[in-house]
């Protein structure tokens, strides 16, 4: 019964209560990221009810994708609820080229935020999950200033929180402050998010591998290896299984996350011989995503090293992304090793 009406919001309070010093700013940005979460679920479930919902905007983004009405919508949002909060010193979109900030009075806040507005926006139409994904680091430029790009450029070790909200089957909120990962989900009478997974943990079976396997024909030898002992086909080796995993590829990768969190999985993103750097980008999806799987107890590599590692040099940069169950994300690590690398040093 309590945790039918543990919502998210005493859940940010208690959270707060760990830290006497605190000011309070963190939580009311969380409570600005819920707001804003509620809002586009709201027009997520009009998609299809209302013509200037779904379908395009006509405009490239700096991505080079095709910007969909809905895309535009949450970045807008966002933006905007996010500007005005006053916690923010400046924000960052898988949407826009450059950093947004607010209006001079309201650009000194103590967090940048990075958002990817609406991932897996190509399922749209089609009615299949989507999700949006954030992630917020403490400022290192000095307080009172308007921020700039070093408060972005920062390794997602230090992330202070991230999480995402899954408009799937119902809308569930995932969010980790570094203290365990846990999801909420939306009761849409209440109007409000109800904790219902504590403490996620990835289980320790992978029982499922995810990637998109049209793409098999330019992966490296090392993946194709990998995902051919998924399969049980291929050379064997000695990590051969007794029975393949399972398939599962929706291609909305919140929605894949999602799920392998919950019954165990790898998600993979390959860099390919034409783009070694695979679609992925590093500030908007791999860090916030690696952030709460290795809360998660789970893990997150670009195939050599954890993602949170990585220090960022760009806004929009890219990265190979394998994240999930720890034993398999240093096995491809492995496997990429063996007959990537190497082979690259042997020439
Ligand atoms: P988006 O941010 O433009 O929506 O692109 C990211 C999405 C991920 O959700 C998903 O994992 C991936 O693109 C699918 O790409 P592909 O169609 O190449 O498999
Ligand atoms: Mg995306």
């Amino acid at each position: 019964m309590a945790q039918e009406f543990f919502t998210i919001g005493r859940h940010l309070s208690m959270e707060r209560l760990r830290f006497p010093e605190a000011t309070g700013e963190y939580t009311s940005l969380m409570s600005e990221i819920v707001l804003t979460a509620k809002i586009i679920n709201r027009e997520v479930n009009k998609a299809g009810l209302l013509d200037d919902i779904t379908g395009y905007t006509g405009d490239i983004n700096v991505q080079g994708e095709e910007v969909r009405k809905l895309d535009q919508y949450a970045d807008d949002l966002f933006m905007h609820i996010l500007k005005y909060s006053g916690h923010v010193c400046a924000m960052a979109s898988e949407e826009a080229e450059d950093l947004v900030r607010g209006p001079t009075y309201v650009n000194t806040g103590k967090y940048v935020v990075m958002l990817d507005p609406l991932d897996g926006s190509s399922n749209i139409d089609a009615n299949v999950s989507i999700g949006s994904i954030f992630a917020i680091h403490s400022r290192v430029t000095p307080t009172g200033e308007p921020g700039a790009l070093e408060d972005f450029l920062q390794p997602g070790r230090d992330l202070i929180a991230a999480g995402y909200v899954l408009y799937g089957s119902s809308t569930i909120m995932v969010y980790t402050s570094g203290r365990g990962v846990h999801g909420f989900t939306l009761d849409p009478s209440a109007g409000t998010f109800i904790l219902s997974h504590p403490n996620i943990q990835i289980p320790q079976e992978c029982k499922i591998y995810s990637v998109n396997e049209s793409y098999t024909r330019d992966w490296t030898e090392g993946v194709r290896r990998y995902v051919e002992r998924c399969k049980c086909i291929g050379e064997s080796d000695e990590h051969e299984l007794d029975n393949p995993m399972s398939s599962r590829y929706i291609g909305s990768m919140v929605a894949d996350f999602h799920r392998n969190l919950l019954y165990g999985g790898i998600f993979l993103y390959p860099g390919t011989v034409k783009k070694p750097n695979g679609k992925l980008r590093l500030l908007y999806e791999a860090n916030p995503m690696a952030f709460l799987v290795e809360q998660a107890g789970g893990a997150a590599s670009n195939g050599e090293i954890d993602i949170l590692d990585i220090m960022p040099t760009e806004l929009h940069g890219r990265v190979p992304l394998f994240m999930g169950n720890k034993d398999e994300v240093e096995l491809i690590e492995n496997y990429i090793k063996k007959y990537d690398l190497m082979e690259e040093l042997i020439g």
